[in-house]
C-alpha cells in the first residue's frame, strides 16, 4: 500500500498502512462499567462511553482492511504478585485492587470486570496484550510483538486519555514509534483532562505525536485501499 496522508494535529501525518498497527487501550469493564476498579477510585464511569462508538468503527476499519490490531487490558495476577503494594493500598479496603465488587475481584486477570467491553471483543488473530501497569511497554512484550510485524506507526484508542493512553504514547515515542491518537475514540473521567491530554501530544510541533479523528483515518484507509 502506498503512503497515505491523513490530516492531523500538529500538521498532516504521513503513514504507511502496511506498517500500521491499530491499540486499543483498556476498553475494560473496569474502566466502562458500574462495580469497576474506574468506579472505586470516585469515578463517573458513564463518561468514557463516547469512545466505544468511534473505538467500534475504528476496529471495524482496521479488519476490513487487515491492519494488525492490538487490544490491551490493564491488570493483575490473582495472587497480586505484580501488583505493587503502592497501587494496591489506596483507598477503603472494600475498593482496593484484588477486592470482591459486582465483577468480581477488582482489576484481576481471568474476572468478568477485566474482560473488553463485548462490543469491542478481540477476534482470534488480535494479540491482546496484559499489562500490569498504565503503560502497554512496561513489563509486557508489545515491543516485541510489534517489531516482529515491522510496525513503525500506532493508531491509538482507548481510555483514559491522560493515564493509559498518555502513558503508552509517550513510552512509544521513546521507543521509535510515531502515535496517531484518536480523539474521539478516547475518553476520559474529566473532559477538561481529555482536551488537555490530546493538546499536551500535538503541542511543541508533535511532542509526543498526532491527534486526528476516526473518521479521517477511515476516510484515509478507505482511499488508500482503493488505489491499491
Ligand atoms: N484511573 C484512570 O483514569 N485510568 C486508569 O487507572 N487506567 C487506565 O487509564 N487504563
Amino acid at each position: 500500500m502506498r503512503r497515505s496522508q491523513i490530516p492531523a494535529e500538529p500538521f498532516p501525518f504521513e503513514v504507511d498502512f502496511a506498517r500500521t498497527a491499530l491499540v486499543i487501550i483498556d476498553m475494560q469493564r473496569d474502566f466502562l462499567e458500574p462495580g469497576g476498579f474506574g468506579a472505586s477510585l470516585g469515578n463517573d464511569v458513564s463518561r468514557l462511553r463516547s469512545a466505544v462508538g468511534p473505538c467500534s468503527a475504528m476496529l471495524e476499519g482496521a479488519r476490513a482492511a487487515g491492519l494488525l490490531v492490538i487490544h490491551t487490558r490493564e491488570g493483575h495476577r490473582p495472587d497480586l504478585a505484580d501488583a505493587p503494594p503502592a497501587k494496591v493500598l489506596r483507598g477503603p479496603p472494600e475498593k482496593r485492587i484484588g477486592a470482591c465488587g459486582p465483577m468480581g475481584r477488582i482489576l484481576v486477570r481471568g474476572e468478568p470486570g477485566h474482560e473488553i467491553v463485548p462490543e469491542l471483543a478481540p477476534i482470534a488473530g488480535e494479540p491482546v496484550i496484559d499489562k500490569p501497569g498504565k503503560g502497554a511497554f512496561y513489563q509486557t512484550d508489545l515491543d516485541l510483538v510489534l517489531r516482529n510485524r515491522g510496525v513503525e506507526t500506532l493508531l491509538v484508542a482507548g481510555v483514559t486519555t491522560e493515564v493509559c493512553v498518555h502513558t503508552t504514547v509517550r513510552e512509544a515515542n521513546d521507543r521509535g514509534y510515531r502515535c496517531l491518537v484518536l480523539s474521539d475514540a478516547c475518553a476520559s473521567y474529566f473532559p477538561e483532562f481529555h482536551a488537555v491530554g490530546l493538546a499536551m501530544i500535538a503541542a511543541q510541533g508533535g511532542i509526543f505525536g498526532w491527534v486526528s479523528t476516526t473518521g479521517e483515518v477511515l476516510a484515509a484507509l478507505s482511499a488508500a485501499e482503493r488505489a491499491a
